[in-house]
């Protein structure tokens, strides 16, 4: 968030017309970054779209942890002067909308937005985690509002713009581009297979290397 507002201040001074947008969770609406950020795109004007995706878990936390429970993640932002929309976010037209008035009140240097987009996690957070072990196994059966992806499909089969048959090579394409960029990446190397070289630990974070760091790469001799 902080990269973005400031970034986006940055276009604002410019005066040019290029906007910034940034998405967190609601975990990390508790960190105080999310408040810095606020302040300074409301005071600034800043040209940015600051979604907040509201997936109901930060990894075994509940959102009420992270004061989903006294207000609303969009109310945050009316605290700071930002116009700020609660969304279904699994409704990918009704995400679509609130994105576009955004951006185009960004566009038009009206300053920013706040988007909580309202949805579940039905997932783990990562693949070392077992949500089974905080809450109910079939938590995410009961979520009322559907699959993102096939209310949409549902609804252009519906208008008459889409098909079955379409729906199943998009996916099939959409398999196809995951699987390929996974083998390009896995060329690269695998964690835990691989040996990357050690002077790569010392390469590609600073331009000009701490004084520190020449001296541990002296050290271990690479
Ligand atoms: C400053 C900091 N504190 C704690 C963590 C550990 N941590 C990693 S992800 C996470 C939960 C984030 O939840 P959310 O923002 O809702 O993201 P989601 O799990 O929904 O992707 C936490 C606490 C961290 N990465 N950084
Ligand atoms: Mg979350």
């Amino acid at each position: 968030y902080i990269q973005a507002v400031g970034w986006a201040m940055a276009s604002a001074y410019r005066g040019d017309n290029k906007i910034a947008a940034a998405w967190i969770g609601d975990g990390s609406t508790a960190e105080s970054d999310f408040h810095s950020a606020l302040t300074f795109a409301a005071v600034y004007k800043a040209p940015v779209v600051l979604n907040v995706v509201n997936n109901q878990w930060a990894i075994s936390s509940f959102q009420g942890v992270a004061g989903g429970m006294e207000t609303t993640f969009a109310s945050k932002g009316i605290g700071y002067g930002l116009p700020s929309l609660r969304v279904d976010g699994n409704d990918f037209l009704a995400v679509w909308a609130a994105t576009a008035w955004a951006e185009e009140r960004a566009r038009t240097n009206q300053g920013a937005t706040l988007i909580e987009i309202f949805t579940y996690r039905g997932a783990p957070h990562s693949t070392s985690d077992d949500p089974s072990r905080y809450r109910p196994a079939d938590e995410h059966e009961h979520w009322p509002l559907g699959d993102p992806i096939d209310r949409l499909k549902q609804h252009l089969i519906k208008i008459g713009e889409w098909s079955d048959e379409q729906q199943t090579a998009a996916e099939a394409e959409a398999v196809e581009q995951v699987r390929a960029a996974a083998k390009e990446s896995e060329a690269i190397g695998t964690l835990g297979q691989s040996r990357p070289s050690v002077k790569e630990m010392f390469e590609e974070v600073f331009a000009e290397p701490d004084w520190r760091l020449v001296e541990q790469r002296r050290e271990v001799g690479v």
